[in-house]
């Protein structure tokens, strides 16, 4: 008899990958209720052979819930997800609300499953976990298990992020941009205030005053919090790119001990979730469309850096689906965990 599962915010572009998920993974739900905005409330939604009607979110909306995902954005899950643990549901929250809170554990199952010890599904007691952001999900699949193996102790990250991260309006901005300028036509930017069609930026996350931006920041104190490391040194670089659903990231790694390439390599084809594409002599590499609609994270370009001495230094290149394990299928992922 499986759990009760609530999905808030179904109609955006995780809501849907959630849905998806659930179903390719056979995820043994026992009833499911789909929850969104007033304004999409009311749709009916055919899924897995039965009909659903789109329910409005409200704060009845959690009795007999036992596990939500939320992907509604961070006012949403700061208003409704103590809400929910307050009636038992154990929350599944994917925006960047409760990420940093010290009791609110942050987790990638492949990663740091250890954090959500002790949480329970039908114990009575609710409780809120936290889904990373999706570059740090993508760039951690790939650096942990060379961590696990060399210790980290600095790490450069240069992102290269699709649309979907934006969400469902910035995907269709994207293609309608795309057509526009073939035609000629002046590009439509309500998402974005540039053109994003044949162009890149730097991500449109909020610049803070040391320079860097929210999402560049999101990777260098997630990465601190789900390694358990308060001393590694992160810094990164994020770039909106013209792509639709997966994120590249070059990944610099600095290590206490030595690793070489070839182990490097041997440990990442052996790692849960990662494929290695790394064919040198065809020059064929991850990119996102080969990841696109995937689960598993591509590694690839595996070298050492030639700027540090001896076998201390990596360079790697990973690529991920945004949608899929940087958001949607992690968070199914951790509610796997609680059965
Ligand atoms: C992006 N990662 O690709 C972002 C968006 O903290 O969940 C998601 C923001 C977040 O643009």
């Amino acid at each position: 008899d499986g759990p009760s599962v609530a999905i808030v915010g179904v109609t955006g572009a995780v809501g849907q990958e959630f849905l998806s998920v659930i179903s390719d993974r056979d995820f043994p739900y026992r009833s499911l209720k789909l929850l969104a905005s007033k304004r999409s409330a009311e749709k009916t939604v055919t899924y897995e052979n039965r009909n659903y009607t789109v329910e409005e979110l409200t704060e009845n909306s959690f009795d007999d819930v036992d596990i939500a995902l939320f992907s509604a954005g961070g006012s949403i899950s700061k208003k409704f997800g103590p809400i929910a643990v307050d009636k038992g549901v154990i929350v599944v929250d994917n925006s960047s609300a409760f990420r940093m809170d010290e009791a609110i554990p942050l987790v990638i199952p492949e990663v740091n499953p250890e954090a959500m010890e002790g949480i329970k599904l039908k114990s009575g007691k609710g409780a809120l976990i936290a889904n990373p952001n999706c570059s740090t999900i993508i760039c951690l699949m790939a650096a942990t298990p060379l961590h696990r193996r060399a210790k980290v102790i600095r790490m450069v990250v240069s992102t290269y992020q699709a649309a979907s991260g934006a969400g469902a309006a910035a995907m269709e901005e994207l293609e309608l941009q795309t057509r526009e300028v073939l035609e000629g036509k002046e590009p439509t930017c309500k998402i974005f205030k540039q053109q994003y069609a044949f162009n890149l930026f730097s991500h449109n996350a909020p610049v803070l005053s040391n320079g860097y931006n929210e999402e560049e920041m999101k990777l260098v104190k997630e990465t601190r919090k789900i390694w358990n490391n308060k001393d590694v040194k992160v810094t990164a670089t994020c770039i909106r790119v013209p792509v639709m659903r997966a994120h590249a990231e070059s990944v610099n790694l600095q290590f206490e001990t030595p690793l070489d390439e070839d182990t490097a390599r041997d440990i990442l084809s052996n790692a849960p979730g990662v494929v290695v594409i790394d064919d040198r002599a065809a020059n064929f590499f991850p990119t996102p469309l080969q990841v696109s609609n995937k689960d598993d994270v591509a590694v690839g370009r595996i070298r050492q850096d030639v700027s540090q001495d001896g076998s201390y230094g990596l360079d790697i290149f990973v690529c991920g689906d945004q949608i899929r394990k940087g958001a949607a299928l992690n968070a199914v992922q951790i509610a796997e965990m609680l059965l």
